[in-house]
């Protein structure tokens, strides 16, 4: 009997180390740099899933585009060929221009309004992806945008020809009404651009230019506070329906830690980017009087042109943002 009994329990042991061998591995493909603060807190939330499942689902964060670039990112998780993945979807707003709510110029451009923001879009965007075969799991801000420049900027006029490298429809379209070239890059290929003269200017975070070492290229950072776009993190809504109850419980608890850690991790570190840029010897100021009233002249033929272009969902969203917190 005790024999029996010892097998049986070693048999147990056995199949349960099978089973945590057996666990499932799921390719995580994201697009920023290895030591940004997205990637760092992917791999958070990479373990927090491994942690709660006890092995049985296992992420692997692929990050700076080596996987799939930034571009391909979305795809890929739709047509299973990554079963996760992080995307800025502001760059996809081509395709919905729902993905660009967080990208209209200054209407959330703190942190406090884009979070009050994102609540406000968060199940109309669930559904759209929903649509697409994805499950969002969790978002993270990037802190606001600014605009980097190889000189002094004291007015939109100033601006003219100047190669501008983009990131999303509204990127690409803040430089038309400026009156700039842009060419579409990726954050992972943003110094190859700079070096070959491809590009000149952009508008990013400082975040980007830390990861970046934009300082190499380019001396000027206007803290324009323009709008603070998020990066969202989705699965692919087969292989996560395929996943046991528990470890789609696992996903959806580590997706709120993770959006929470990652929300006050960019809080935390938007102005320390800022004194790194000075620390390496860029000027950073605010825009001057001039440019801030150019800019906004631009921000306001955005707003309207993206109201015009998400419709009824957009209005919805703007409604929602507006009721919960009347200015
Ligand atoms: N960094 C990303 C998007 C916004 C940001 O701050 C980039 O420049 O590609």
């Amino acid at each position: 009997m005790r024999r029996a009994i010892g097998i049986a329990a070693g048999l147990a042991l056995a199949l349960s180390v099978e089973t945590i061998q057996a666990g499932e591995r799921w390719a995580m493909p994201t697009a920023y740099a290895e030591t940004n603060y997205h990637t760092e807190n992917a791999r958070l939330f990479a373990e927090a899933v491994g942690v709660c499942t006890g092995g049985a689902l296992e992420i692997s964060v692929h990050a700076n585009g080596t996987l799939f670039t930034g571009n391909e990112i979305m795809r890929a998780v739709k047509n299973g060929a990554a079963p996760i993945g992080e995307r800025l979807l502001s760059a996809h707003q081509d395709e919905n221009p729902v993905f660009g709510f967080d990208s209209v110029p200054f209407l959330a451009p703190s942190f406090e309004a884009s979070e009050r923001l994102w609540h406000a879009a968060k199940d109309r965007l669930a559904r759209i992806l929903a649509g697409r075969n994805l499950v969002l799991l969790y978002s993270v801000p990037w802190p606001p945008q600014g605009m980097y420049f190889k000189r002094a900027i004291e007015s939109v006029a100033d601006m003219k020809e100047i190669r501008f490298r983009s990131y999303s429809g509204a990127t690409a379209r803040l430089a038309a009404l400026a009156g700039m070239p842009a060419v579409h890059v990726e954050a992972a290929s943003i110094r190859e651009a700079l070096a070959d003269g491809r590009a000149e200017a952009l508008v990013s975070s400082g975040a980007i230019g830390h990861d970046r070492r934009l300082w190499d290229y380019l001396s000027h950072f206007y803290d324009v506070r323009a709008w603070v776009p998020r990066n969202y993190v989705f699965a692919n809504m087969t292989m996560f329906e395929a996943l046991e109850p528990h470890a789609r419980n696992c996903l959806r608890a580590s997706a709120l830690l993770a959006e929470a850690a990652g929300t006050s991790r960019a809080r935390e570190l938007a102005g320390w980017y800022l004194s790194q840029l000075a620390a390496n010897g860029m000027t950073v100021q605010a825009a001057g009087e001039r440019l801030a009233e150019d800019l906004a002249v631009i921000g306001a033929t955005m707003a309207a042109e993206w109201s015009a272009a998400a419709g009824a969902d957009g209005a919805a969203i703007i409604a929602a943002f507006e009721t919960a917190h009347p200015n």
